[in-house]
């Protein structure tokens, strides 16, 4: 059964490259004729670990081959998964899975909603990886992912292809209360590194602002029902801003970098459901708006 990978980024060639070293199928699904040509070019995927390159020629085709996809991971930002869905919901067979490697939240119930009846399993993943050059990939933090179906408890039988390709994983009853957890983290740091242009470490220079946000998170995850997610969210915050002290978080990577965000999927996402169970949360709307303001004011999109 071929693994078809959409997102020739960061994670997907993560996955992609690994799945192809053990052996599996696995095919690219690239955005057009022109990125083929480059592709093909490059030679195939690169990717660095340790400072040794590998190449994998893995097969690739464009959004609008008419192969059909039996095993989707689809590995976009969270802004872009639900166009990608749309554009290749046609090729799905009956019986697809589709793993969503996804920060946030928002994007996966999109796409589940428009893929209904094929099996969406939602991922998060702590492991890192950054683009060096176009199909060039550097694996730049071990980590961990977890995957989870909110709507069937059962395992899939297709893990067994990540167990042979070495990608760390554990199957997750409550998927989503570690994608709410990762967001609360998210929520706590990111925005707040932006705003005081800062690495994580910098945050210890504002405990205040922290321990607002946090209580106010916290607050959120009960009215969600998250009350797992809600769990000494405070001190782990603190804990991941000592881990990762030295850090410049995502978002202050893609805004530095002038690349767009996931606000919508992390902060804004957080500020809705406050709204949805109308909650007064002023700290976090406030940091929300200050960030919508900086995103404004350098150009950047402001979803
Ligand atoms: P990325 O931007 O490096 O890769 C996404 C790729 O998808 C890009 O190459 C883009 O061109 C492609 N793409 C988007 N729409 C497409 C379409 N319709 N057709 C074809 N290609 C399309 O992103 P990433 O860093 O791999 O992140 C993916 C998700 O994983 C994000 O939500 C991110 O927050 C999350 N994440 C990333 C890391 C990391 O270390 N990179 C770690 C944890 C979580
Ligand atoms: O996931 C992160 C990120 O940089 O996006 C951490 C390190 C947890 C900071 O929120």
């Amino acid at each position: 059964m071929t693994w078809h990978v959409l997102g020739a980024g960061s994670l997907g060639t993560l996955w992609a490259a690994r799945l192809a070293r053990a052996g599996l199928p696995v095919r690219l699904i690239l955005r057009n004729a022109e990125r083929l040509a480059d592709y093909t070019r490059a030679g195939g995927l690169t990717l660095i670990e340790q400072g040794l390159p590998q190449r994998y020629a893995i097969p690739a085709e464009t959004l609008d081959s008419d192969t059909p996809i039996q095993h989707l991971l689809l590995a976009s930002k969270a802004y872009d998964a639900l166009e990608a869905a749309r554009q290749l919901a046609h090729r799905l067979t009956a019986d697809a899975s589709i793993v969503l490697l996804q920060n946030g939240l928002g994007s996966q119930d999109a796409v589940a909603q428009h893929l209904q009846g094929r099996r969406c399993v939602y991922a998060s993943s702590t492991e890192g990886a950054f683009r060096q050059a176009d199909f060039q990939v550097v694996f730049a933090g071990a980590g961990h992912n977890w995957l989870g179906d909110p709507l069937l408890p059962a395992a899939p039988k297709w893990l067994e292809d990540l167990q042979a390709a070495g990608i760390p994983h554990q199957w997750s009853a409550d998927i989503l209360a570690r994608l709410w957890r990762k967001l609360a983290l998210n929520c706590a740091i990111n925005p707040l590194t932006v705003l005081h242009d800062c690495r994580n470490g910098g945050l210890r220079d504002y405990p205040v602002e922290v321990a607002n946000i946090c209580a106010e998170l916290t607050e959120l995850l009960h009215a969600c029902t998250q009350t797992a997610a809600a769990e000494h969210l405070h001190e782990e915050v603190l804990r991941v801003i000592d881990a990762t002290a030295a850090n410049y978080c995502s978002m202050h990577q893609d805004v530095s970098q002038g690349r767009r965000t996931e606000i919508s999927y992390l902060l804004g996402y957080a500020c809705v459901a406050a709204e949805r169970h109308g909650l007064r949360l002023p700290h976090l709307q406030q940091v929300h708006q200050r960030l919508l303001r900086h995103l404004a004011a350098r150009g950047l999109p402001q979803n």
